[in-house]
């Protein structure tokens, strides 16, 4: 067919491959823009001391999140029986920017290691899929994280 096309009108048919090629690069492009999200890891936001900039974020399945050592102190841990089966350990280095790809859809719960009893903490849900609740419900959070767990498990 596209054989055809081309002995018959070559003009044509290079018109309509461009054009596939411009619609399809800017699709990806929008996707990609949607993609990764960047989380920074501040001491003070408001009336809040040790949190995370966004304490929720959704991305899709491949999707990156950044965490920017703002202030340094910080890290990122995935909180054990916080993610979905089949995710590994996650826990980053104090005060340096760190970064994970999230390739297993459902919520991922994290805290900041030395101030998960100050309330940082943060959820990541990925690909809209919340089948792990029930697990997220079943953390043991601890001191001022407790309210917060409580308010961000209301709002999914
Ligand atoms: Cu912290």
């Amino acid at each position: 067919m596209l054989k055809n096309l081309n002995s018959f009108n070559p003009i044509l048919s290079k018109i309509i491959l461009i054009f596939v090629f411009f619609v399809s690069s800017s699709l990806f492009s929008i996707s990609a823009k949607a993609a990764d999200q960047t989380v920074e890891m501040l001491n003070k936001l408001g009336k809040e001391n040790m949190v995370f900039s966004k304490k929720i974020v959704n991305v899709d399945i491949g999707d990156t999140v950044f965490w920017k050592a703002t202030k340094s102190g910080h890290n990122v841990e995935f909180i054990k029986g916080g993610v979905p089966a089949g995710v590994d350990k996650f826990r980053s280095k104090l005060s340096k920017d760190t970064e994970y790809k999230f390739e297993i859809p459902g919520i991922y719960a994290y805290w900041c290691t030395p101030h998960k009893g100050m309330g940082m903490i943060g959820f990541v849900i990925v690909g809209n899929d919340k089948s792990n609740l029930d697990s997220i419900k079943k953390i043991k959070f601890m001191g001022k994280s407790k309210k917060i767990a409580l308010e961000l498990i209301a709002s999914l």
